[in-house]
């Protein structure tokens, strides 16, 4: 009989870096000077990093080999042309233009596709892309399931879009003012959460049904794959390469930050099957990336990036991805921590909400959650909430996502079992204490994607005087200090 697989890494390790462990004294200081923002600190000074999984992932040797065959050329660098051929080949996708990064790529596609007013449904909203969106001068529409925004809800395919939300769009604005559905494969805002095929099917047919077309948010689309392998019907028979391909099929075009999924420090591209944006594209990229060859990466990266595709979609990496994920989720579930459920495949997220209940919105919560889970272990997480969510742009308030979250994110093949279970106990600790987390109040807020750059500065505790006189416990005084 065969065994069910472990998720055991299906690497050994042959290089390591040194990781440091600060003092709380230290840390204490270090947190102050970054204005209580975790972007803010300097990595020298974090002990484990899990602030994003965004071009932090370990290369393998063939990548680290393609490194050295770097082709510098200014144009057709002989790397574009291997990129290319495994977007083609894996993606499928006709047309390819470099970016440095996934931002660049959608600067790109909503220059050249949305119209002034135009409005872009999404199943969900991402910083970047929104802004982008925005930029251009459309206004982005949420149209993702209900469940997305409840951190309970159990259902498997929390990414999926909500096809009556859409119609309803289409009947209130009109096809015509609606340029591309965005559709992302695995929802990073919502927790990490896949979307099923049988949905992306659906979407198709009713944006096919108005000649909508589907760009589709393609920076984690392997691990929604093995989310459909997994969970869906019918799919269990199917590599995760022929399903990321499935997936890609029912879409026209695509921005990838090639940061995540593919295993390399920095890249990402546009892709598309029109050859009318592709022209646009490559008219448009050299004015802001470089040219239609390089698109702002090194002949190297873009070597480096055909082979981390290669071994993005091999099903026994991610396994080990995702299943380390999941191990880690579970260890902190088991322990009552509010988490997103389900677990997500890059990442754990903390709900702060439910986590700091003494705190409201206006506080930070999540903002002040990652920086005492910093203070406490060395550990640097992201605040995934109303910082994030920015202001609205007609009435300038905060936007108030439902989801208040704290993302713990895993970077590709760089860290233990063990270091899972250092961040489990380190977040299990602060749970513990977590009635002396202080909120928060920014003191500086930069204008576009704020929660990079903005500081804070913890907010006193009403009352907190006579209730440090009455609990003189180390740890509070500790964390109130
Ligand atoms: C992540 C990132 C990097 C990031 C970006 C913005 C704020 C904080 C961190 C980047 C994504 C992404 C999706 C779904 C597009 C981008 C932009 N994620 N779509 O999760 O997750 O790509 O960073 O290469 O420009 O830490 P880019």
């Amino acid at each position: 009989m065969d065994r069910k697989k472990p998720w055991a890494e299906p690497y050994k390790i042959k290089m390591v870096e040194p990781v440091k462990m600060t003092s709380w004294q230290e840390r204490k200081q270090f947190l102050k000077e970054a204005g209580y923002n975790t972007f803010l600190l300097r990595s020298k000074d974090v002990y484990i990093d899990l602030l994003t999984d965004s071009g932090t992932s370990a290369m393998s040797d063939r990548q680290w080999a393609g490194i050295m065959m770097g082709d510098e050329a200014y144009a057709g660098s002989e790397n574009f042309y291997h990129m290319e051929e495994a977007i083609q080949k894996f993606y499928g996708y006709k047309y390819v233009i470099p970016t440095h990064q996934g931002r660049g790529a959608e600067h790109l596609i909503s220059q050249i596709m949305i119209p002034e007013g135009d409005f872009i449904p999404g199943n969900m909203y991402f910083t970047t892309t929104r802004l982008h969106q925005e930029l251009a001068g459309g206004t982005f529409v949420d149209v993702i399931v209900d469940e997305a925004h409840d951190s309970e809800s159990e259902i498997r395919f929390k990414g999926n879009i909500d096809l009556q939300k859409l119609q309803d769009l289409i009947d209130r604005v009109g096809a015509d003012r609606i340029p591309y559905v965005c559709m992302a494969t695995t929802v990073n805002m919502a927790g990490g959460q896949p979307i099923s095929l049988k949905n992306l099917r659906e979407v198709r047919e009713l944006t096919q049904k108005y000649q909508i077309p589907i760009v589709h948010d393609m920076t984690r689309v392997a691990e929604n794959a093995f989310m459909i392998q997994q969970f869906e019907e019918g799919y269990q028979e199917y590599s995760c390469a022929e399903i990321v391909k499935m997936i890609c099929d029912l879409t026209d075009s695509a921005t990838m930050s090639s940061k995540k999924d593919a295993l390399v420090s920095i890249g990402g591209f546009m892709a598309t099957n029109d050859p009318v944006i592709f022209e646009e594209a490559r008219n448009l990229v050299v004015v802001y990336e470089g040219l239609h060859t390089y698109g702002g990466m090194a002949g190297r990266d873009m070597e480096a990036l055909a082979i981390g595709i290669t071994e993005s979609v091999s099903d026994d990496h991610i396994r080990a991805r995702v299943g380390q994920v999941h191990y880690f989720g579970q260890r902190l579930k088991e322990a009552g921590i509010p988490i997103v459920e389900p677990i997500g495949t890059h990442g754990v997220f903390l709900d702060a909400k439910k986590f700091l209940p003494h705190l409201t919105q206006d506080q930070f919560p999540a903002q002040a959650l990652a920086a005492a889970i910093y203070l406490e272990s060395g550990v640097r997480t992201m605040e995934r909430g109303v910082v994030s969510a920015g202001r609205n742009k007609e009435t300038g308030k905060h936007n108030y996502p439902r989801l208040e979250l704290v993302r713990l994110t895993i970077p590709r093949r760089v860290y233990t079992q063990a270091h899972m279970d250092v961040i489990a106990e380190s977040v299990e600790y602060v749970y513990a204490n977590r009635d002396a987390v202080r909120g928060l109040e920014m003191t500086y807020e930069p204008k576009y994607l704020r929660f990079f750059q903005a500081r804070f500065e913890p907010c006193p505790f009403v009352g907190e005087k006579t209730r440090m006189k009455k609990k003189r416990l180390n740890w509070r005084s500790r964390m109130l200090a």
